[in-house]
């Protein structure tokens, strides 16, 4: 009597440590679930945060070429202007950096982000990063937002007010074939 008493203590005794075990278990599962999940909740909040600062940036490459070709239509010295942050005149504003350009057009903000622009001399061979000799100028574009930031570099030719004059005018002054030359010499971007 005193043996079976004491067998039957030994097994509650043994399904006490294994109840233990699997509580454990199921406890370091739920866990690692619960950071999986989080983690994947921060991966996909990172991109989301990279997405909005990217479309940002990519809005201040588009917005800048617009605003670096009508600066060259309007006065090429201007580009120069820009990389000697030297003031010129534009929309009635003193301004002397492409932001200050875009400012003076509305701003840089795109949705919650804001863009900031930069001008550069491409290496075109004269030994001054301050003076534009082929038409050409690097520009980048960076966004931030959050703790996501993204940057875009590009290149922007523009070959001045006679080509943008060809291109704008182009679908109007009837000469296909000087118009086809102009757009192939002159290919700007
Ligand atoms: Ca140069
Ligand atoms: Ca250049």
């Amino acid at each position: 009597m005193l043996k079976i008493a004491s067998t039957l203590k030994n097994q509650q005794g043994s399904v006490i440590v294994i109840a233990t075990i699997v509580l454990a278990l199921l406890a370091i599962i739920g866990i690692s679930a619960t950071n999986m999940s989080s983690n994947e909740v921060q991966v996909s909040t990172n991109a989301m945060l990279h997405n909005i600062a990217f479309y940002a940036a990519d809005s201040g490459i588009e917005a800048a070429r617009g605003f670096l070709n009508a600066i060259k239509i309007e006065d090429a010295a201007n580009w120069e202007n820009l990389l000697q942050v030297n003031e010129f005149t534009w929309n009635g504003v003193q301004v002397d950096t492409l932001n200050g350009v875009l400012d003076a057009e509305g701003g840089r903000t795109v949705g919650p982000a804001t863009f900031t622009l930069t001008v550069a001399d491409n290496d075109d061979l004269d030994g001054n990063d301050q003076i534009d000799t082929d038409d050409t100028v690097l520009l980048t574009s960076t966004a931030t937002y959050r703790n996501a930031t993204a940057t875009i570099e590009t290149s922007v030719r523009g070959a001045g007010e006679a080509y943008a004059q060809e291109h704008y005018n182009a679908g109007s002054s009837g000469d296909a074939v000087s118009e086809s030359v102009a757009a192939t010499a002159n290919m700007r971007w």
